[in-house]
């Protein structure tokens, strides 16, 4: 390894919040896995679990966060999904959302705002159950949320109608914030599914700048294990790509 080379991974990692070392909240059915991971819900119905980092996110500064996460073996029979939330909830590490199609997060109906739901917040769902109160497509998807409210006019499915996401396997996730260009982007398996420009700090989180962080999944009739692991929490851009990836946790 070179001088230079060295020099960047050492800072880059200094700029790196220890990944492995996190730990999260758990509430109702989300437990440790011995593989390092979380599970939000077992492969049964009417499961809800939500984990939440027990370090809060900065969002004046920068920062990428990175999970692997696995939907479930079942296409058909399997549901509902998981999202991956940053909230100010008054409530704060215990904070819920409704069970089933609400995946843990938000309400039945976006015009109802009785029942749990996790407010402020902005959510992306990876949702592999069609709901139509929530406007689902067939087809499993992508979509960014926000204050509680599962509903969504625009989702990403790779312009798949059959798209898929519970194949078995684990799917790649990032989520990454900007603060001097309020810019959100959001990766799966390295494609972006979602980038968009909000001034998260002033027109979400009413001028606060900490926020909780997690993911929250639920079950219904049908169902599927669902479980996260976290890989890497950059705060700082990678000034390479190979810099960048030596601070992945595989
Ligand atoms: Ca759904
Ligand atoms: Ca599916």
């Amino acid at each position: 390894m070179s001088h230079k080379i060295f020099s960047t991974f050492c800072l880059i990692l200094f700029l790196s919040i220890n990944a492995l070392g996190q730990e999260f909240h758990t509430i109702e059915n989300a437990v440790r896995m011995d593989n390092g991971c979380i599970m939000l819900t077992a492969d049964k119905p009417y499961q809800r679990g939500i984990a939440y980092c027990k370090t809060k996110l900065d969002l004046s500064k920068y920062f990428e966060i990175e999970f692997d996460i696995f939907l479930g073996d079942k296409n058909e029979l399997g549901a509902d999904g998981i999202t991956f939330v940053i909230h100010n909830d008054v409530r704060g590490f215990r904070a819920i959302g409704t069970w089933g199609e609400c995946m843990g997060y938000g309400r039945w109906n976006r015009g109802y705002y009785g029942g749990n739901y996790i407010a402020p917040s902005i959510a992306v769902e990876f949702d592999t159950y069609q709901n139509y109160r929530q406007n689902d497509p067939a087809c499993d998807h992508v979509a960014y949320l926000e204050n509680g409210t599962n509903y969504h006019t625009v989702y990403y499915n790779n312009k798949d109608a059959k798209f898929n996401l519970e194949d078995g396997a684990l799917h790649n996730f990032r989520f990454r914030w900007e603060p001097q260009i309020k810019k959100v982007t959001v990766y799966l398996d390295n494609v972006i599914v979602h980038q968009g420009t909000r001034d998260l700090i002033k027109d979400v989180f009413q001028g606060k700048t900490q926020a909780i962080w997690g993911f929250t999944a639920s079950t219904g009739n049908k169902h599927n294990l669902q479980f996260f692991c976290l890989r890497r929490w950059a705060t700082a851009k990678p000034s390479t790509k190979s810099a960048s990836q030596s601070t992945s946790v595989r």
